[in-house]
């Protein structure tokens, strides 16, 4: 018995050196060591041995099978390194192919138009200013001139957290908390941007929706400034063809007020669907601070004036992209943000 597992092992080692593929050596491994295999049933057949012989038997048998194993492992090893070394000799690489492309994001578009807005306010000289959207009422409504019964403090209009504290419905309570800090120092001149909350949702309101709001206060400021300003900014955010026109407005915190239009981005003026034939697009409000807001923030009103406004991001993108929802902006649809 002795003999036939070394005349086996022999054979299996012969076999195995003549092997070409991992195919061949798995099904001489299966061959000899499988459970059907003939070591298996070498071993089997060790019944019929006498007790004295089956120790040595046994032994050898176990030598044998430690052998093969080994011998396995190592073809194995030499036929893999084989098909890899003849993988590297026959593979082309071609370095003038494309690379694979990685899809890397964008910035959202009304991420792209805060920030434009606020660089061409940068540009003139403005500073932003941040600040809580979790508000107190004194300073999104009191400390703007808006009386306790104004429609904008009703439930229907306001987010409120609990009787004094709400949601701010735009970002005019930062440029108060900025002037508070200020106070008596000038000049100031900010724009606030940032997320605002209303209770309003249809295709042209968002119940969270993004503001630009500005403020200067300083010595001798006019109306005038105010023109300015507005009109070079509605130049460089929509070309310097665009005209702006001022409308009498009212709003409790700026006094005389005003809502601005700005020549229609779609016809130049001529009219168009975009803007109802009118030729103009209403794109923001504005107006002297009152000197109510300025003394109850501590400015000496006989002393510095002052000129704020305030705009819709979303308005403006809107305008700016020809959108016609703006609940696209939150919906979050690749096939709509991939467009910018
Ligand atoms: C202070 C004093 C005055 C900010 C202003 C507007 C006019 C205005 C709207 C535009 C569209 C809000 O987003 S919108 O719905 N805003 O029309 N905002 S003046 O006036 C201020 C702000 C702060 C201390």
């Amino acid at each position: 018995m002795e003999q036939t597992l070394l005349k086996m092992a022999e054979e299996a080692k012969k076999n195995l050196e003549e092997a070409k593929s991992l195919e061949e050596v798995n099904e001489i491994r299966v061959r000899y060591l499988g459970k059907k295999g003939e070591l298996t049933r070498i071993l089997r057949g060790m019944g019929d041995l006498s007790p004295e012989q089956r120790p040595r038997v046994g032994q050898v048998a176990n030598e044998v099978r430690r052998i093969l194993e080994a011998e396995i492992t190592v073809r194995t090893a030499q036929i893999k390194e084989k098909i890899k070394q003849a993988r590297l000799i026959e593979e082309k690489i071609d370095v003038t192919l494309p690379g694979t492309k990685f899809a890397i994001g964008h910035l959202h578009p009304l991420t792209r138009v805060r920030r434009q807005i606020e660089n061409i306010f940068l540009g003139l000289g403005f500073e932003i200013a941040e600040g809580p959207e979790v508000e107190l009422d004194y300073y999104n409504f009191e400390a703007l001139n808006i009386p306790k019964d104004h429609p904008a403090r009703d439930m229907q209009d306001t987010f409120f957290i609990s009787g004094e504290i709400l949601l701010r419905t735009h970002t005019s309570p930062v440029q108060v908390r900025t002037m508070e800090r200020m106070v008596p120092r000038i000049p100031v001149k900010i724009i606030a941007p940032g997320k605002v909350y209303r209770r309003d949702d249809d295709a042209t309101h968002s119940p969270m929706f993004h503001q630009v709001e500005g403020l200067v206060i300083d010595t001798r400021i006019t109306f005038g400034d105010l023109k300015g300003v507005l009109q070079t900014f509605a130049a460089e955010m929509f070309g310097p063809s665009t005209r702006t026109r001022f409308r009498p407005s009212f709003f409790p915190f700026t006094e005389p007020s005003a809502e601005v239009d700005i020549s229609c981005v779609m016809c130049g003026g001529r009219g168009c669907r975009v803007c109802s034939y009118s030729g103009w697009l209403e794109i923001l409000g504005c107006g002297s601070v009152h000197p109510r807001v300025l003394e109850m923030s501590g400015y000496n009103s006989e002393e510095v004036t002052g000129f704020a406004f305030g705009m819709g991001i979303e308005r403006i993108a809107l305008l700016k992209y020809g959108i016609d929802d703006l609940r696209l902006f939150f919906d979050n649809d690749l096939r709509f943000l991939e467009q910018f």
